[in-house]
């Protein structure tokens, strides 16, 4: 059962544009449940130690967004975010996007990566590419995309594509902020990779800050 509590901090020394509030809060992280044996599809020189390629999480990794509140148009970010292959992980392993956002896919390690999704959001393969090279992906569908390795199965990552820009990466001690909200109604929805999404109604104020917290 979702307990809220909700408060409102009147802060007024925020340098917020009128008519726009800040989402601040914590939730209670569910632990993080290490995926199956990984196995290496492959056996030649790419072939690498995979006993440390699951997550490094103890806690589910989680994002907090938004939806509802009045229509606006928001542009995605001209400086493309990056999830970076490295240590055959995806860092960072869950990264919420605007819908139309570039992301960066560097290749830091010295193996081969080959990142894919044949997620409904967006289907791609990058194909094969060594270290110090990056390609990149338009998300251009709202989703969820899940990310892969074709070489390394234990890699793992997901990419959340958001039609509005109010969205947090939540700490892994629970904690969030979204700052710059138009004031409004919204609906606050937290997904966690290993437990079900949840959400509750908010109310954005025009200057001053929100306080949510779900446990
Ligand atoms: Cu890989």
């Amino acid at each position: 059962m979702l307990k809220c509590f909700i408060a409102i901090l009147l802060i007024t020394a925020l340098d917020n544009p009128v008519s726009a509030g800040t989402v601040v809060g914590q939730i209670t992280l569910t632990p993080f449940r290490q995926p199956n044996t990984p196995v290496n599809r492959y056996t030649g020189r790419d072939a690498v130690d995979l006993a440390s390629a699951t997550s490094k999480r103890t806690v589910s990794a989680a994002v907090v967004y938004l939806i509802g509140g009045p229509k606006t148009d928001a542009t995605p970010p001209q400086e493309h975010p990056q999830m970076v292959q490295k240590d055959q992980y995806f860092e960072p392993e869950v990264l919420p996007i605007l819908v139309g956002t570039t992301v960066d896919f560097p290749n830091l390690d010295p193996v081969f990566h080959n990142v894919f999704s044949y997620s409904k959001a967006k289907k791609f393969d990058l194909g094969r590419y060594p270290k110090g090279h990056s390609k990149s992906v338009t998300f251009d569908t709202p989703g969820l995309v899940k990310v892969f390795c074709e070489i390394h199965s234990s890699m793992r990552a997901h990419i959340l594509v958001l039609d509005q820009p109010y969205f947090a990466s939540v700490t892994a001690d629970g904690r969030f902020r979204i700052p710059n909200v138009p004031a409004g109604e919204y609906t606050l929805k937290i997904w966690q990779e290993q437990a079900p999404e949840s959400e509750l109604p908010i109310t954005v104020p025009a200057a001053d800050s929100i306080v949510v917290n779900v446990k």
